[in-house]
């Protein structure tokens, strides 16, 4: 085995706002738990226009683009850094296809061999698919500083407290 593989590994995992508003939060957070991560970092954050095109940068020029920044800015995402060896791959194996709907017919083989995928169980369609996974190490690491090093918006919890 090669030495990357004997260190854990971080990514960035998200509850999109399907996912969030849906109730899905407490049952995600247990099947990430059972399959070995660690959530070492969350944060529950509305995102706006601007930091939802930012996070989607490489995606800019799709036609599909205008709508994904609706979806994603359309209520509160639940961010968290997650921890395992392999968390990257491992992750994306979990979470399943991007198309929901492909997702509930093929039950995907993940290398923790998942029956099951979290797209399959929460997710609607290509768009509305309930949770997103760093696609590379070098996209976790971004994405992680994305949500956990820049300021890209105010926590939910802080703007309450601004409220009061
Ligand atoms: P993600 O980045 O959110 O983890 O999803 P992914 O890698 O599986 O898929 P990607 O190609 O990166 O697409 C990002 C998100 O854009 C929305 N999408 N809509 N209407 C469409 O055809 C379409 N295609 C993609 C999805 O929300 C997808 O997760
Ligand atoms: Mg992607």
């Amino acid at each position: 085995p090669s030495v990357r593989c004997l260190g854990k590994e971080r990514t960035l995992g998200m509850i999109k706002p399907d996912g969030v508003s849906g109730n899905y939060t407490e049952e995600i957070k247990m099947i990430i738990v059972d399959s070995g991560f660690s959530i070492v970092n969350e944060r529950l954050t509305q995102l706006d226009k601007e930091t939802a095109s930012a996070f989607y940068e490489e995606h800019s020029s799709r036609s599909f683009f205008p709508d994904l920044v609706s979806y994603m800015t359309s209520g509160p995402v639940l961010a968290m850094v997650l921890e395992k060896r392999d968390a990257v791959s491992d992750w994306r194996g979990l979470i399943g296809p991007t198309d929901a709907q492909k997702a509930k017919i093929s039950h995907p083989h993940s290398s923790l061999s998942c029956s099951y995928s979290i797209r399959a169980l929460c997710g609607k369609d290509s768009q509305r698919n309930c949770v997103h996974g760093s696609d590379s190490t070098s996209s976790a690491e971004r994405e992680i500083k994305f949500f956990f090093e820049d300021v890209v918006s105010d926590d939910i919890a802080s703007h309450q407290h601004d409220e009061l």
